[in-house]
């Protein structure tokens, strides 16, 4: 395209003068086309080399995503999780307030508390979700102390944790054990007393070095769930896929690339959470207007994503991570409701607004 329409700019308004500039001082050039199938076309230009087209447009579970024990102190966070298991010591997850951040933390309390109900553990276990205000990103310090008072053995981080090395030789110090699953930048240091998985840690042979943060608990739970399953506790074989619906939601909201494992992990995602039997998901995509058996990528990132940030920003990230593990639909019903109404929905209050109408979530005056 070329600027052949100045000569007329005269007899338009300013506006399509202004179109004609653009076109005359922008020259559009369509580079020749090399590949013969229109298929190699498209891909090539997205930067997809031919020995990645099978991945790119087939992912394959088996092919396509790797062991969770690639990554290095894996095995080390795994043998330490089950010791802390055994003794029935305190575990506390530290998540962040974020849609990423909080649905990493409903991926890994739902599946801890499974394998402490199998393996009939007496360990205690509690999520701590940082207050965007009070607390800020990632652990604090007095967060910590509170921990360390509250006679905790064992924190697991999930989508922060890895700028927040001197916090952790706070926890060393008292005996507190840390595993920090994360995929932030680097802090000045890498904690040396934590066990570190982070696919970005100096020296990291995971292959997958955009995993979100939900990603990187993802595959802790797998190990996790694998580790069970050594020691005969019944986690039917798959059972780890069905938490990738928290995946799906984490790695579009966190705006990963859809390339590589990523892509793998999103499309077996949305296989499972277009299947979702979560009361909490299914409330929400019920009040977003969407229809389970049609969520897409597009459908996480504009309709539940920013309901689930939402709640962090305006109010509690408690709300969003207590409505994705919400046990039955009644308790969704109302927590979906309050991040559909954007405040605490009170039955004839819809989000911070008086009204007089009837909340679609809890159909009440
Ligand atoms: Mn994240």
């Amino acid at each position: 395209m070329g600027g052949g329409g100045a000569r007329n700019c005269g007899k338009y308004g300013a506006f399509k003068r202004g179109l004609c500039f653009f076109f005359m001082k922008f020259k559009w050039i369509i580079s020749d086309r090399q590949e013969s199938d229109l298929w190699e076309c498209l891909l090539a230009r997205r930067g997809v080399l031919p020995n990645q087209r099978q991945e790119f447009l087939y992912p394959d579970w088996d092919k396509n995503t790797h062991s969770p024990f690639l990554f290095t102190r894996m095995e080390e966070a795994v043998e330490r999780f089950f010791t802390v298991l055994t003794r029935g010591e305190k575990i506390i997850i530290h998540g962040d307030y974020d849609a990423d951040g909080v649905s990493g933390s409903a991926l890994l309390y739902t599946t801890i508390e499974e394998i402490i109900e199998k393996m009939n553990s007496k360990s205690s276990l509690e999520v701590f979700l940082p207050d965007r205000q009070s607390d800020g990103y990632g652990v604090a310090k007095h967060t910590m102390q509170k921990f360390i008072k509250d006679k905790t053995n064992l924190v697991i981080t999930v989508d922060c944790g890895i700028a927040n090395a001197d916090v952790f030789d706070l926890a060393h110090a008292s005996g507190v054990s840390v595993i920090i699953c994360d995929h932030h930048q680097l802090g000045e240091r890498v904690p040396e007393h934590a066990f570190v998985i982070h696919p970005l840690v100096p020296g990291e042979v995971y292959p997958n070095k955009t995993l979100c943060g939900t990603g990187v608990a993802f595959k802790f739970a797998s190990a996790l769930i694998e580790e069970a399953r050594k020691r005969g506790f019944a986690f039917p074989t798959g059972h780890e896929k069905w938490l990738l619906d928290f995946v799906a939601i984490a790695t579009v909201t966190d705006v990963m690339p859809l390339l590589g494992e990523n892509r793998t992990l999103e499309t077996y995602g949305l296989k499972v959470l277009n299947k979702t039997r979560r009361p909490g998901i299914l409330k929400i995509i019920e009040l977003s207007g969407s229809t389970l058996g049609s969520i897409d990528t597009e459908t996480i990132g504009f309709r539940i994503g920013p309901r689930l940030n939402a709640a962090g920003r305006i109010g509690s990230a408690r709300l969003a991570f207590d409505t994705l593990v919400a046990k039955t639909i009644d308790d969704a019903i109302v927590l979906a409701a309050q991040h559909h109404g954007g405040s605490v929905c009170t039955g004839a209050r819809v989000g911070t607004q008086k009204t007089t109408g009837v909340c679609s979530g809890c159909h009440k005056q």
